[in-house]
């Protein structure tokens, strides 16, 4: 009776939870985008893409792009390629490898989408930056 009990308890505190907390498996496993934004301010570019790809700072910081790759990267706001949304991220452009740039001061409240605009439709090299 006890087993039984605690299970529907957990069960009511579950439902309306299911897909959050109880184990649903809700995410696509293709999706490169991770749930919860990283608070950071360097973002670092390898082969394997731009990591963390979902980053979250504070009104009027600055992000550091660090290219650790072996090929150049060109960092642009998104759409491209207009690149109108963020311009403080057209600060950071052209980065050969080894090199690092920051962003202009991200001034506005909103989500900034990048890509790199020397591969722009390549997701590994796409992320955003909320900034709040
Ligand atoms: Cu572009």
């Amino acid at each position: 009776m006890l087993n039984l009990n605690r299970t529907s308890r957990r069960l009511l505190l579950c439902a309306p939870l299911a897909t959050i907390a109880c184990g649903g498996s809700s995410a696509s496993p293709t999706s490169p985008t991770p749930a919860t934004a990283v608070q950071t301010t360097t973002i670092t570019i390898t082969s394997a893409g731009v990591s963390p790809n979902n980053i979250e700072v504070a009104l009027g910081a600055r992000v550091l792009f660090i290219n650790n790759d072996s090929k150049s990267h060109t960092i642009a706001s998104d759409p491209h390629p207009a690149h109108t949304d963020c311009p403080p991220i057209n600060s950071v452009g052209f980065l050969a490898p080894g090199k690092s740039l920051e962003t202009g001061n991200l001034t506005v409240a909103r989500t900034c989408g990048y890509h790199d605009h020397d591969d722009p439709l390549n997701a590994k090299f796409q992320g955003h930056i909320t900034i709040k």
